[in-house]
């Protein structure tokens, strides 16, 4: 899999040579470049932005650097026949929400290019042209302002990354975790047993795989209720043990059509 990054903080993507990443760009598994904006300029100052047309704060990323760093990108890696054209990721807090399920299929791609505008952001028509070569998709990380896409372009890399065989050692610790099964992962503990007149939970120390499991079920589903209730009302329980139900239950959710539904909500008591 290939990535390309296009920001004018270059610096700002070293941590991609550290750690899971880094190795896994020495190992052959991903190539990632990045690219200075500025290297596609023409002008004495290498200018990227100006004002915007019909007023207003901040100043526009102008379209020319873009689309000659865009270009070459996309000349230098040709599709195969038969290849997909690559995607072209633009952080935007406008974008749509960059989600696990959003990692997965990312994950699928040949050839990601990520484009870190700053300011307040690319003139529109670099989007529109760009799909010419492109799919184009607009990604925000969540409802908050960051002051550039080059933050979003880490999380989204490492993100995505980690999916891609070979990239994480052990592949089950991509199944065990926080929303792979749409669920907050269960909390975790480690030596001493007994820590500031604090005891890891006995059922953990029991050996008994079957409690164990049953322990981790329940502390994923009061979690999430506790933090997270939008997952759990999104999630399909249909299939959920009567163990399942009961914890549900003592949460103050029932299960109607295969969803969980908070009791004396409006929605349960119609339904
Ligand atoms: Cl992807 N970019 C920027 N600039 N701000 C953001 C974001 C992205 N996601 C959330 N806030």
């Amino acid at each position: 899999m290939r990535f390309d990054v296009v920001s004018i903080f270059p610096e700002y993507l070293a941590p991609l040579e550290l750690s899971l990443i880094g190795k896994a760009r020495t190992d052959g598994l991903l190539e990632l470049a990045v690219h200075d904006l500025r290297a596609y300029t023409t002008d004495r100052h290498r200018t990227v932005d100006d004002t915007p047309y019909g007023g207003g704060a901040g100043m526009v990323m102008k379209p020319e650097p873009w689309a000659q760093a865009l270009t070459e990108i996309a000349a230098a890696t040709p599709a195969g026949p038969g290849g997909r054209r690559p995607t072209l990721i633009v952080p935007s807090p406008a974008g749509e929400v960059f989600t696990q399920k959003l990692a997965y299929e990312l994950a699928e791609e040949e050839h990601l290019v990520f484009a870190a505008g700053r300011y307040e952001g690319i003139d529109e028509r670099v989007l529109d042209w760009a799909a010419e070569q492109y799919t184009v998709r607009p990604i925000s990380l969540g409802d908050y302002v960051l002051n550039g896409g080059e933050v979003a372009v880490l999380a989204m890399v490492e993100a995505i990354a980690r999916l891609v065989p070979g990239v994480v050692g052990n592949p089950e610790s991509l199944i065990e975790e926080s929303h792979a099964d749409g669920l907050l992962e269960y909390p975790v503990y480690t030596k001493p047993s007994t820590w500031r007149d604090r005891a890891v939970p006995e059922v953990l120390l029991s050996g008994n795989h079957g409690k164990i499991a049953k322990f981790r079920k329940e502390h994923q589903l009061r979690r999430t209720a506790a933090r997270r209730p939008d997952l759990l009302e999104r999630l399909d329980v249909a299939n959920f043990s009567k163990t399942d139900r009961n914890v549900l239950w003592d949460l103050g959710y029932a299960v109607v059509d295969g969803r969980a539904v908070l009791r004396g909500d409006d929605r349960a008591e119609n339904d």
